[in-house]
């Protein structure tokens, strides 16, 4: 599966690499998780979409970098302002139409580092029809509550949990994992964690098998009750990882033998979530703006 595509930039400086920074940390770039290294470090600038584009004949003059924005007149601004505050002279061209309907500026923050910043003329154009929610889990932070009933389940389950964390940036540093007697345990310690506010998602893991299990029925009512109250009194997102089995063959696979790892999906989940309470907050914190 095709996660991701990042640009490298070498800065020729310590001076460049600063500037370079600064210049998109003015721009409004989400700041993603820095990292240092045997004498290299690395400021990565996250952008919701990314795209990998082969093109034939003529190329527009800028570099190999095109970063789309919604509101070009004020990136325009700030990147004005941005080489006023660093240089005593510079040089910015003006915005100007493209043959495909948008509009488009070049800029050379330091030399040898060319971008162009673009966007769609028709203001509907390119927009997401959805808000949906990013799986960058950098800078999140979660608690994973896991029953140790069915350990051999559950320990997979939490396995996959973290892997999907792990792969999506989180910092272990913000997962906290909590280790519950059994699935019955597991809302009344997920609710806690969400009272705490200490942590943005709740992942929630657990096995009931029903031929072993002779209230099977009532305990996964309860259970699943108990998460979704917590979630929706809280409003912090719990995703449900508690699996319901007919048998261990099926509990097995659906902890990584067979059917995928359903810890993982619900860390998947989780991050999503959480994105998109910050996306909706965001939007509807817009709508309230006095204008
Ligand atoms: C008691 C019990 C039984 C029979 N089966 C399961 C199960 O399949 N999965 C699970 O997570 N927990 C089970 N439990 C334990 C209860 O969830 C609970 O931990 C105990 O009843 C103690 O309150």
């Amino acid at each position: 599966m095709i996660k991701g595509i990042t640009l490298v930039r070498p800065a020729a400086s310590p001076e460049a690499y600063e500037q370079l920074s600064s210049f998109f940390t003015a721009l409004g770039f989400e700041p993603g998780r820095g990292w240092q290294l045997d004498g290299s470090r690395g400021a990565p600038f996250l952008a919701p979409i990314g795209n990998l584009e082969i093109v034939e004949g003529p190329l527009h003059p800028t570099a190999g970098i095109f970063i789309e924005v919604t509101n070009l007149d004020a990136i325009y601004d700030v990147a004005k302002g941005w080489l006023a505050a660093n240089y005593a002279e510079f040089d910015l061209a003006d915005i100007t139409e493209t043959t495909w309907k948008s509009r488009i500026f070049n800029i050379e923050p330091i030399p040898g580092h060319a971008f162009a910043f673009w966007a769609w003329s028709d203001p509907l154009r390119g927009k997401p029809i959805a808000i949906e929610g990013d799986l960058s889990a950098a800078g999140i932070t979660f608690a994973i509550v896991v029953a140790r009933w069915n350990a051999v389940i559950t320990d997979r389950l939490l396995e996959g949990a973290l892997d999907a964390l792990y792969r999506s940036g989180a910092s272990k540093s913000d997962i906290e994992i909590v280790r519950v007697p059994g699935a019955w345990e597991v809302p009344s310690a997920a609710r806690t964690l969400a009272e705490s506010h200490k942590f943005n998602a709740i992942i929630t893991l657990g096995c009931l098998i029903r031929g072993e299990t002779a209230h099977y029925e009532a305990i996964y009512n309860e259970v699943s009750r108990g998460i979704g109250q917590s979630q929706q009194d809280t409003g912090i997102p719990h995703a449900f990882g508690v699996l319901t089995c007919e048998n261990l063959e099926q509990a097995l696979n659906r902890a990584g033998i067979k059917a995928g790892n359903k810890g993982f999906e619900a860390a998947v989940a989780a991050i999503e979530m959480v994105s998109i309470h910050r996306k909706l907050n965001a939007s509807n914190t817009l709508e309230e703006a006095p204008q």
